[in-house]
């Protein structure tokens, strides 16, 4: 998949245009920034689409207008785009890798390139680790402190990608494998299967009876970048998306034994061989094994591994060693909420703030295809004057084209709603009046991000305490791999929700996947409840559904705890509670 390799070269063609200063109007730098963001997003490749409908596809994509598909074009039948090349010949610094430095913009770096010679994250390693930048002028000791922060914290993840940047890959290189006609079955394990945020390699299980074949098509495909190891069984890639991916050739008998295996995770695994061993069976990738040799577990499904060993099956979203497995042998398992469960998105942008693309028509037929029937839109506030939020006008006139979409949708219900930013003193943006006329409020914290905990557990506690909240958005504002958040009290967070009857969103998005896990947990003890939304500035990010239904089985949430798992009616019914 082309996608966010395609995506790195478009907005480095921004960074580049922004740094040729007015020779380039911003609209042309946010022409290519707004089609990196639609592709990145996109679960589809872009590759694809071309391939089957040309270029007048690619144009009916949110923000790919001409200039931008031939691009793309361009890309796929060469490698390669020229416009990137040439301004590459005068930038010549890795841009889209220092931009990744929190705080680094390109201007900044190219200052950096110029004053110092830096090209790449490396450099900018070496030149504040002997302090080269402080003495710069317009950057200083605190400025040197803040780009050593960033780079701490992209290290923290380093090698590991957005599970919504890697899934996609992985389906569309196991779709491959599959229409291929050299495999019988190809399934995606590892942690990409176990949903965790971020993904350190692929792991993808194989049967086949062309073993040398598939080896040979696989170390062939056009996502793959290098060859690490290619053997009859096993063999390793380097994917241009950046990424290393395992492929392992599997017996039929083993192939339930390898798929949980090859699930993990590594102490789930250990703790498993340990029953096991108890039962005086032994469990490896191939099989589970009495004395005599014999598998006993030599099934496809990996059901009959746990059902052998007196557990129940369980879905690998759980499977992090935090207990699951002693309420699997007691078959407590709690039975997990699905995506299919979800009939309703209460965050959803359109068009009638600024930094969407929605209007109310695409929400609602994206919205139905997906099985979905309802959606809360939920614009900015006029505080997020960049995406030109709405003032209490604002919503009164959306509130009206709501009631008017409505009237029209059939099987469809809007409901109306704003994210109101939570103010520096805890107060919201909007006047009561206005969240009066709300069929529910959600509000979020956008500013002052790096405040001290104290004074941000305040301000967010004081919302909550405000009596006119019912949904926190995405509750810390983290980034993953870009900023870590907002520094909060989440136990007096989670207390004071508890006591407002106010539930916690669990965002989505990709990169944000905020509540994450842990505090799922966390917050499920507190008694809270929770909603599961796309945060969708754009139709195709109502997909990312997917990632934030398993962050919410990830932290063993049911079906219950979840107040759009469900119709609208009942989710009314639950705020009024
Ligand atoms: P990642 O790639 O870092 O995101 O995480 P995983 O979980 O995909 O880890 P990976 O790719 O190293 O290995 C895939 C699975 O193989 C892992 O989830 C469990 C299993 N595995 C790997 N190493 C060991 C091991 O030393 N012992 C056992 N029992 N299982 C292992
Ligand atoms: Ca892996
Ligand atoms: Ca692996
Ligand atoms: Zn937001």
């Amino acid at each position: 998949m082309i996608n966010s390799k395609l995506a790195e070269i478009l907005n480095e063609i921004a960074d580049m245009l922004e740094l040729e200063g007015e020779k380039y109007s911003r609209f042309e730098v946010l022409a290519y920034r707004k089609a990196a963001v639609t592709i990145a997003g996109m679960q589809e490749d872009v590759e694809e689409i071309y391939r089957k409908g040309g270029v007048e596809a690619l144009m009916e994509l949110p923000g790919i207008g001409k200039a931008m598909s031939s691009h793309i074009e361009e890309y796929v039948k060469t490698g390669k785009v020229a416009k990137y090349g040439k301004l590459k010949k005068k930038y010549p610094l890795d841009l889209a890798g220092l931009t990744q430095v929190q705080g680094m913009g390109a201007k900044k770096a190219f200052k950096l390139y110029k004053l110092l010679g830096v090209k790449s994250v490396q450099d900018l390693r070496k030149a504040v680790a002997q302090h080269k930048i402080r003495t710069l002028e317009g950057f200083g000791e605190q400025s040197e402190a803040q780009i050593q922060k960033g780079l701490a914290f992209l290290e923290e993840g380093r090698g590991r990608m957005l599970l919504g940047t890697a899934l996609p890959e992985a389906e569309s290189i196991r779709e491959k494998l599959l229409q291929s006609g050299l495999v019988e079955r190809a399934i995606i394990g590892g942690s990409t299967r176990r949903m965790r945020e971020t993904v350190g390699d692929l792991d993808i299980l194989l049967i086949s009876s062309k073993g040398a074949k598939v080896m040979d098509f696989i170390t062939s495909m056009a996502e793959v970048d290098g060859v690490i190891a290619k053997g009859p069984t096993k063999t390793s890639v380097r994917l241009g998306i950046g990424l290393n991916c395992d492929f392992r050739l599997v017996e039929k008998e083993s192939f339930g034994a390898a798929l949980q295996y090859f699930t993990g995770n590594k102490d789930h695994n250990v703790k498993l061989r340990e029953i096991a061993i108890k039962k005086k069976l032994k469990l490896n990738e191939y099989g589970l094994f009495d004395k005599k040799n014999k598998n006993l577990a030599a099934g496809e499904d990996e059901e009959e591994v746990y059902k052998t060993l007196g557990l129940d099956w369980m879905e690998p979203e759980m499977r992090e060693n935090r207990g699951e497995i002693d309420l699997a042998l007691q078959h407590r398992l709690p039975k997990l909420v699905k995506l299919e469960d979800m009939k309703g998105d209460l965050h959803v942008h359109s068009k009638h703030s600024g930094d969407s693309s929605n209007s109310f028509d695409e929400i609602a037929a994206e919205m139905k295809r997906l099985g979905r029937n309802y959606a809360g839109i939920t614009d900015h506030s006029k505080s997020e004057y960049m995406n030109r939020g709405l003032d209490d006008r604002g919503y009164m006139k959306e509130f009206a084209d709501i009631d008017a979409a409505n009237d029209n949708a059939e099987g469809f219900r809007f409901l109306k709603s704003g994210e109101v930013d939570i103010l520096k003193d805890g107060s919201l943006d909007v006047s009561r009046k206005t969240l009066d006329a709300m069929d529910y409020v959600l509000a979020s914290v956008h500013s002052g991000l790096k405040d001290p905990k104290d004074k941000m557990t305040e301000r967010i506690v004081n919302a909550l305490k405000s009596g006119q909240i019912d949904i926190l958005g995405h509750p810390t504002g983290r980034l993953i791999n870009e900023r870590e958040g907002l520094q909060a009290d989440m136990d007096k967070v989670f207390e004071a929700a508890k006591d407002n009857g106010v539930v916690m969103e669990i965002n989505a998005q990709p990169s944000r996947l905020d509540l994450n896990d842990d505090n799922i947990m966390k917050a499920k003890k507190y008694g809270l409840r929770f909603s599961i939304d796309t945060d969708a500035h754009r139709a195709s990010h109502l997909q990312y559904m997917r990632y934030g239904v398993s962050m919410a089985k990830r932290g063993w949430l049911t079906k219950n705890d979840v107040v759009n798992a469900g119709n609208v009616d009942a989710f009314l019914k639950k705020l009024k509670k």
